[in-house]
């Protein structure tokens, strides 16, 4: 779906689905190429003879459910044991597309394994956290000096092979535009567009300084913005806003929002893996 100029000329994408979110001075992350497949390669995959011959071309509800759906999962933060059964409970397929809001690692017990776990899924896809980039930094310039103390212990799991794991988010993107909808960690700014949005905003955004107000309360884009990054007891769901962080880490849920029919689903934590350290929903975490 091809979307109009919004307000203040937001969020003006040509590409069906893209996928970007470069800062300049930071090209350990590199783009990848537009890698979902368009509906008119589907389409004709799934066309079927009829018994005259004919190619029958499937109705708009099995082309869903031929494609799959897209499950947007909130910041799991190495929480293996919730991550699988929030996939469990969602009954992925291998055609359902499973994305992170990003923050897949540190603080919770076994970023290692939910690593593994997503490199694993044949349609898994991630936008970078700020957690994923501050690794990324790590890689290039040193953990030594900048590391901080809840992330040794996701250094020591993520030890052995490191190199890999880090090639594997280094093809994060800093958001996934898919027209009517756009997944990213933390927030957009206004007054941009997609493409003019800093990797720095785009993983670390909550409030903007010159109205001290949450930035999506400042958003007239046209696109659903999906993202995580500021936990809150419970998930938003607004027309064009869906905020998925649940504080799985912090003892709350993890959740998911599936699409096409805008579902959240969410399972709670086993228990409180890392202590909050300021009231939900507040800035500055
Ligand atoms: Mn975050």
């Amino acid at each position: 779906m091809g979307r109009t100029k919004g307000q203040a000329g937001q969020f003006i994408s040509s590409h069906r689905i893209g996928i970007g979110g470069q800062l300049s001075g930071f090209p350990s992350l590199r783009t990848i190429g537009s890698s979902v497949s368009g509906p008119s390669l589907r389409h004709e995959r799934d066309a079927a003879r009829t018994s005259t011959g004919r190619l029958r071309f499937p109705s708009k509800t099995e082309r869903l459910s031929a494609v799959g759906r897209r499950v947007i999962v909130g910041d799991v933060h190495g929480c293996y044991r919730e991550w699988k059964a929030l996939l469990r409970e969602l009954r992925i397929r291998p055609d359902d597309e499973v994305i992170s809001v990003g923050d897949l690692i540190c603080k919770g017990p076994d970023s290692r394994g939910v690593l593994e776990s997503a490199m694993e899924m044949p349609n898994f896809r991630g936008v970078v956290g700020n957690h994923e980039l501050r690794f990324l930094g790590y890689r290039r310039n040193g953990a030594e000096r900048f590391i901080k103390p809840y992330d040794e212990a996701a250094m020591e799991q993520l030890r052995d092979g490191f190199e890999e794991f880090m090639l594997f988010l280094e093809g994060w993107p800093g958001y996934l535009d898919y027209g009517a909808e756009v997944v990213v960690h933390a927030g957009l700014r206004p007054g941009r567009s997609l493409e003019e949005q800093t990797l720095e905003d785009l993983t670390s955004l909550k409030v903007l300084e010159e109205t001290g107000q949450p930035w999506y309360e400042q958003y007239r884009g046209e696109a659903t913005v999906i993202f995580g990054h500021w936990p809150r007891p419970e998930p938003m769901l607004e027309e064009k806003l869906v905020a998925i962080d649940t504080g799985c880490v912090l003892g709350g849920r993890l959740t998911a929002f599936v699409l096409p029919d805008r579902r959240l689903v969410s399972v709670p934590a086993a228990k409180v893996y890392h202590q909050r350290t300021r009231p939900w929903g507040k800035a500055l975490a």
